[in-house]
């Protein structure tokens, strides 16, 4: 079942790719399950926000979280590389990749329900307090669960193809065997103290070795919003990702 999933999934990103109106080319994707009763889930009430949601609280008989994650071509990232302001070819892919990934829900929710079961279509973003920044489904908390990397000081979850690209999360009643999480830090700042380069790339004074203030880095989304709006709502930046280490391989 997973491999006829994963094949569903990626054949979907291949041809959203090959229609004439889509400029982002994304890597193959990867992907990863968690059980829905894994305790984390509970965890995540302590560490993300008290009112972040349990599998359960979607569909009552959930059994497994079905995560992925969309890497960027390297193109895509580089565009991204340097500057103040977000790359125009940056903010397409966010708005393309967040219409990508609403497609892939549905269109995955749809087969699913073909052969009786349940799924949640859950947006790629947007689906947050606008005051507190924060969302009551983490889908980087829940690949996390899964298995799909490990978080870099950039806050960004960096997996085996690296940080740069976009994760999906889809709850189901499908029963799927969970995977193993490998126990692989894969930044190197949390490895071993070495780099940190992501810190002093940012633009906003946002990001710190101790903390990170998601209202200016919000601040700073909000003027790449501005300066990219006739591509749509592009509230991007993404210079603490973009040409680091990380970007590619974790
Ligand atoms: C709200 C939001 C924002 C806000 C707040 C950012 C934030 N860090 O939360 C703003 C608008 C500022 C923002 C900015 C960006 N965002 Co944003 N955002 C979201 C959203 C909607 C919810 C995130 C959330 O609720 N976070 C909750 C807080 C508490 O978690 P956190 O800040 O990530 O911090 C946690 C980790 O650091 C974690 N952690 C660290 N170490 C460890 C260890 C363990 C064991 C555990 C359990 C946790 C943990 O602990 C913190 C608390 O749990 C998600 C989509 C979604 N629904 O999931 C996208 C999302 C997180 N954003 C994403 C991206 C790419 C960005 C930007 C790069 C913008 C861009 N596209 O150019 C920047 C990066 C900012 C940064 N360095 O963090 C991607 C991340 C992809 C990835 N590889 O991780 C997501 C997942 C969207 C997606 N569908 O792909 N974002
Ligand atoms: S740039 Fe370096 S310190 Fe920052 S998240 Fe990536 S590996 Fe970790
Ligand atoms: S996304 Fe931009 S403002 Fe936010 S932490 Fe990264 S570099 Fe700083």
């Amino acid at each position: 079942m997973k491999t006829w999933l994963e094949n569903t999934i990626t054949a979907y990103v291949r041809s959203f790719e090959s229609r004439t109106d889509t400029t982002t080319r994304w890597k193959d994707p990867l992907y990863a399950y968690a059980d829905a009763k894994d305790p984390l889930f509970e965890l995540f009430k302590e560490v993300v926000s008290p009112t972040h949601c349990m599998p359960e609280d979607f569909i009552p008989d959930a059994a497994s979280v079905i995560t992925y994650f969309l890497p960027f071509k390297a193109s895509i990232v580089n565009s991204n590389v340097g500057g103040r302001l977000s790359s125009e070819v940056w903010g397409r892919a966010y708005i393309e990749t967040n219409v990508l990934i609403g497609e892939i829900n549905a269109h995955v929710a749809k087969v699913l329900s073909e052969k009786g079961y349940v799924s949640t279509n859950m947006p790629a973003t947007h689906n947050f307090d606008e005051e507190q920044l924060m969302s009551d489904w983490s889908h980087r908390h829940a690949a996390y669960a899964a298995g799909l990397g490990t978080f870099g000081l950039n806050n960004m979850l960096i997996t085996e193809a690296g940080c740069a690209g976009r994760i999906g999360s889809i709850i189901t009643n499908l029963v799927l065997p969970a995977t193993p999480r490998q126990g692989v830090e894969r930044c190197a700042y949390k490895r071993d103290g070495s780099c940190g380069v992501c810190v002093s790339a940012c633009v906003h004074n946002a990001l710190f070795f101790d903390h990170f203030d998601r209202h200016r880095c919000h601040e700073m989304c909000l003027e790449n919003a501005k300066h990219l709006k006739h591509l749509g709502v592009a509230d991007v930046c993404g210079k603490c990702v973009a040409g680091m280490p990380c970007a590619f391989k974790g």
